[in-house]
């Protein structure tokens, strides 16, 4: 479990991630805070989820003991949260021997260190079983750091953990300027804070080229996937996304039953027929608020939804308000894929509705959303209709053309046979005519390229 809210300078910082899940007792005793705002309050405004939360502190490996919740018409400046909230939240944090708070709302680095003072009385600040107070950003950023599992999930993480905690630093040092130390770290007329400023700009720096070079192996990859019809599950964390790739493709992903399993994208090859085939990319679920941190230092995984053909938007039928989940997801959609994009609905887990409950979903649903799909991945058929349904569209986007290309490209002929089927050749004495079944894409890339590809009416 988190429990930072001490800047850190230079060498600590690699060692956040170790630091604060080693630290973690396996289940953190934790007492959860939301705050209901008006809509003026952009990120924080809204009905605070503390069932969501606490799933989320729960996939942390912390324990919730407790809540507090209130409805206020503006945050208070100093401890977010009125001064009676703050005197009942102290009360319920020492009946359960509560070491950690987690507010749903952002909070300034003010906010969290003046409640930490109210909830630490007379202790030092620094001791052992202390009460540490941070937000949702900082827990999502913390699951996110222990859930990195390749150097390209590990190294978006630290640049938004970095990136996050860049402007806190300097709010949080501000105080120490004046004071003297440090003998020996920083160079000449620098104080502290410029120091941990110039180390952190340094390790921004080289994280943003490393990830850079990552990507740009990546592009040579997809250059030469271009020509493949690509699929991307995409849907809010938990919905069964890995559970359907793993039974469509036999990937060996990981399924749990918690927030972020996966961080990274996979992608497999499923060979429809001899000839057809597409891919098909597990990614990175999404979450109502995700930090904008994370959504922009995830965008070279998350590029596998914005070349995506097709979405396979996957929900958890069965979760208490589905409706906010796609929600949820088609916001963070609208930022990453900015042209409507082909997607295939699947309602997820039917298995956990009742029969009643599933038939009233399913009347209510199939109406919204044209050929949705209500399966349960966890039975043989729930993947294979997935599967049907991305066939079809794929087949869907093929169509028959009539063409013409001189005898002495009988190359392209042969491209033709490799990319789309063909119906029909017959030649005379200088062309050769096709009919063929090509996906329209693949066809307006060759005329592009091959002007002797005459097209016949
Ligand atoms: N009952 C039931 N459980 C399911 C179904 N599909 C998935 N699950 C369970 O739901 C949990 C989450 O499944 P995952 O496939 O890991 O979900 P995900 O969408 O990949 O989640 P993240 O990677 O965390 O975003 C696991 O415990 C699965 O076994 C289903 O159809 N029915
Ligand atoms: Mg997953």
């Amino acid at each position: 479990m988190p429990r930072a809210r001490t800047p850190s300078g230079g060498e600590t910082l690699g060692k956040m991630n170790e630091t604060t899940a080693g630290k973690g007792d396996l289940h953190e005793r934790t007492v959860l805070v939301g705050v209901d705002l008006p809509e003026r309050f952009g990120r924080n405004a809204g009905d605070c989820d503390l069932a969501e939360l606490g799933r989320l502190v729960d996939t942390a490996g912390g324990v919730v003991k407790g809540e507090v919740r209130q409805k206020r018409e503006r945050p208070t400046a100093a401890t977010f949260i009125g001064k009676g909230k703050v005197e009942e939240l102290a009360a319920i944090v020492k009946a359960t021997e509560a070491t950690l708070v987690v507010c749903d709302n952002d909070l300034s680095p003010a906010q969290g260190r003046n409640l930490e003072k109210a909830l630490n009385p007379d202790e030092d600040l620094d001791a052992v079983g202390r009460v540490s107070v941070i937000d949702r950003t900082e827990l999502i950023l913390d699951i996110f750091a222990n859930h990195a599992q390749t150097r390209q999930a590990r190294l978006q993480v630290e640049l938004a953990q970095l990136q996050y905690m860049l402007p806190r630093l300097r709010k949080l040092w501000s105080h120490l300027e004046r004071q003297a130390g440090g003998i020996g770290t920083r160079g000449p007329g620098e104080t502290q804070l410029e120091t941990d400023q110039r180390i952190i700009g340094q390790r921004l720096a080289r994280l943003k080229r490393e990830l850079k070079d990552i990507a740009s192996d990546r592009i040579v990859q997809t250059k030469q996937r271009s020509k493949q019809f690509k699929v991307s599950l995409v849907g809010y964390t938990n919905a069964g996304k890995s559970t359907l790739m793993r039974a469509i493709t036999g990937a060996d992903v990981l399924v749990e039953d918690q927030l972020f399993a996966t961080l990274d994208a996979t992608t497999r090859r499923v060979d429809v027929d001899e000839r057809r085939r597409f891919l098909l990319s597990d990614t990175v679920g999404f979450i109502r608020r995700l930090p904008h941190n994370l959504v922009e230092s995830f965008r070279a995984t998350l590029q596998e939804v914005a070349e995506a053909d097709l979405l396979v938007h996957v929900v958890d039928a069965s979760s208490e308000d589905p409706d906010h989940q796609i929600a949820s997801v088609n916001k963070v959609l609208a930022d990453l894929v900015p042209e409507e994009r082909d997607t295939i609905m699947v309602y997820n887990k039917m298995d956990r509705l009742s029969p009643d409950a599933a038939q009233a979903f399913r009347n209510l649903n199939g109406h919204r959303h044209e050929e949705a799909l209500f399966v349960s991945a966890l039975d043989e058929k729930g993947p294979m209709e997935v599967r049907s349904a991305v066939v079809a569209r794929l087949l869907g986007r093929e169509h028959v053309v009539r063409l013409q290309v001189p005898l002495t490209r009988m190359d392209l002929v042969a491209v033709f046979h490799r990319t789309g089927s063909v119906l029909e050749e017959e030649h005379d004495v200088r062309h050769c005519r096709l009919a063929v079944r090509i996906r329209e894409q693949e066809l307006k890339r060759l005329l592009g390229r091959e002007p002797d590809i005459v097209v016949l009416p």
